[in-house]
C-alpha cells in the first residue's frame, strides 16, 4: 500500500493515465490530489469523471481553479475566456458532479504530512489552520435544504460572493464572508506574503521575483505571539500545488511543491509519502 500526492492536473487525463501507470497505481494504493483538477487544460469533464469513479481512493483538496468552476455552477458568475470547461458545463451529469466537488476539503492530514493547494500561513498553526479549513468546508459542503440561523452563509452565497483581494490579511476577529474569503485565499490562492502575511496576488513568477517586501509564504518566519510561542514549529511535511513557476523546487524538506506545470507543457508530479520518490509524467 502507497500514498500519492500528485500536483494540479488542470483536465490533463492523458497525463494523469500516464503518471498512474508509471507508479503502478493498484486498488491498495491512495491518492492525495492537490487540487486546480480542472481547467487550462483539455479534458476537464473526463478528468472529474475519472476522479470521481476513484474516489473511495482518493483525497481531495480544492484549488482556485475548481472553486472558480463552483462559482459558475452555483454562484451565478460567467466563465471567462480563459476557461476550458465549457463541455463540463453543458454535461448532463455537471450538477452531480459538481454536488460532489462541493463535499471535497481545503485541508487534508495525516500525523506526518499536510495536503493543500496554495500553502498554509506560517503564523497559523496546524491545528488552528485544520480548524479554519474546517469553517469554510462546513459552508461549501453543507447538505440541500438544511435550515441555516441569522448570519450563516449558504454555501451559494459564498460562491457567490467568494471572488476578492478583500481583507487583505489576517485578523481572528472577521466574521462572515470576509472571514471565509481570506481563509479561501490563503488556502487557495496564496504565493508571497509579507511580514504581517498580506498576500500579493499580482505576482506568479519565480522566487527570484519575489516583489518588494513579499517571501514565498513557506519561507517566511512564525510570527512571534502568546499563541504562537505555546505551539511549537510545525513538524509535518505540507504538500502543495497551485505555483507552476517554483517548477517543484523550495529549498526546503518539508515543503514539496507539487505543480510542475504539466498544462504549461511540463510535467505532471507525483510524490510518495512513505518514501518521498518523485515520479514524473512529461506533457504529452
Ligand atoms: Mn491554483
Amino acid at each position: 500500500m502507497a500514498t500519492y500526492a500528485i500536483g494540479d492536473i488542470q483536465g490533463c487525463l492523458r497525463e494523469f493515465d500516464g503518471l498512474l501507470e508509471k507508479i503502478n497505481f493498484s486498488a491498495d494504493d491512495e491518492l492525495w490530489l492537490a487540487g486546480d483538477l480542472i481547467n487550462r487544460g483539455p479534458q476537464s469533464l473526463q478528468l472529474l469523471r475519472r476522479v470521481k469513479a476513484l474516489s473511495s481512493q482518493c483525497q481531495i483538496v480544492l484549488g482556485n481553479h475548481d472553486l472558480h468552476f463552483l462559482a459558475i455552477l452555483f454562484g451565478g458568475h460567467k466563465a471567462s475566456g480563459k476557461d476550458t470547461f465549457e463541455e463540463l458545463l453543458q454535461a448532463p451529469d455537471v450538477y452531480e458532479i459538481g454536488h460532489w466537488l462541493r463535499e471535497q476539503k481545503l485541508v487534508h492530514h495525516d500525523q506526518d504530512h499536510i495536503l493543500v493547494h496554495a500553502g498554509i500561513p506560517r503564523f497559523w498553526a496546524s491545528t488552528q489552520a485544520f480548524a479554519y479549513a474546517e469553517e469554510v468546508e462546513a459552508v461549501i459542503g453543507q447538505r440541500e435544504g438544511i435550515t441555516l440561523s441569522a448570519g450563516e452563509v449558504s454555501y451559494k452565497e459564498f460562491f457567490a460572493k467568494m471572488y476578492g483581494n478583500e481583507p487583505p490579511r489576517w485578523d481572528e476577529s472577521l466574521n462572515g464572508m470576509d472571514r471565509l474569503r481570506i481563509i479561501t485565499n490563503y488556502f487557495t490562492r496564496m504565493r508571497y506574503v509579507d511580514a504581517a502575511c498580506t498576500m500579493n496576488f499580482a505576482e506568479k513568477g519565480s522566487v527570484e521575483n519575489a516583489p518588494n517586501g513579499f517571501m514565498p509564504w513557506f519561507e517566511q518566519a512564525p510570527i512571534p505571539s502568546k499563541a504562537r510561542q505555546e505551539q511549537p514549529d510545525r513538524s509535518e511535511k505540507i504538500l502543495f500545488g497551485h505555483w507552476a513557476s517554483l517548477n517543484g523546487i523550495t529549498h526546503s524538506p518539508r515543503h514539496i511543491a507539487l505543480d510542475t506545470g504539466c498544462v504549461w507543457g511540463r510535467t505532471l508530479t507525483a510524490y510518495c509519502l512513505e518514501t518521498g520518490e518523485i515520479t514524473r509524467q512529461p506533457a504529452y
